[in-house]
């Protein structure tokens, strides 16, 4: 009995504090895409945020342009994976919000191919999130959002839109497309906010 008490606990112990709750390590990359891979040229991209006082643009070197930063980060699946220390290159949104002026607390992203998913304006700041177009040391693969994503590490991974086309900026915290079908309006991983 005592011997069962201590092979478990010791498990326990054993588990990585930088996994969240509910969570197991994977070393692959899954690809999960609620529909087809829509295929984005550099040449023909475009970002734009849009809020209350009007409409902001940048091009792909425009955007680059603003200050491309390294990220190490843990990224954590609802679906229970989370992958730790992922190398990612990106511009901080810091950079793009510099410029933009709302009273909005909230932004829907939007993606080439239709998805949305909402996000406290709090959550995207303060270092908290970045356009990436590179992950592992290679340009984006266009399964993984090539050739750009919205990265927000602190949440699970349905908040880090692939093929991200641009943010709306909205004063109530409205539902984007994972969040009308049932999952959590925030996604805190370490709160295990999965489902509502
Ligand atoms: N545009 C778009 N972004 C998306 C999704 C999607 O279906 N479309 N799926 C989300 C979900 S549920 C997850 S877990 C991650 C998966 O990213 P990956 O395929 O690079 O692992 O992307 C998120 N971003
Ligand atoms: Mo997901």
């Amino acid at each position: 009995m005592s011997f069962i008490t201590r092979g478990f606990s010791g498990r326990r112990g054993d588990r990585d504090p930088r996994l969240p709750p509910g969570q197991t390590l994977v070393s692959d990359w899954p690809v999960l895409s609620a529909g087809p891979t829509p295929q984005v040229d550099t040449a023909d991209w475009e970002f734009s945020v849009r809020t209350e006082n009007g409409v902001h643009r940048w091009s792909w070197d425009e955007l680059r342009a603003l200050g491309i930063e390294d990220i190490t980060t843990d990224i954590h699946c609802v679906t229970h994976w989370t992958k730790l220390e992922m190398p990612w290159r990106g511009v901080s949104l810091d950079k793009i919000f510099a410029t933009v002026e709302t009273d909005h607390d909230y932004v829907m992203a939007h993606s080439y191919g239709g998805y949305t998913t909402n996000v406290p304006l709090e959550d995207l700041l303060d270092g908290k999130s970045w356009i990436a177009f590179e992950a592992d040391g290679e340009p984006l693969d266009p399964e993984h959002g090539g050739p750009a994503r919205l990265l927000v590490p602190h949440l699970y991974f349905w908040k880090s839109a692939k093929w991200i086309q641009g943010l709306v900026t909205m004063p109530s915290d409205d539902p984007g497309f994972w969040e009308q079908n049932g999952y959590h309006l925030h996604g805190d991983p370490w709160q295990e906010e999965r489902y509502w």
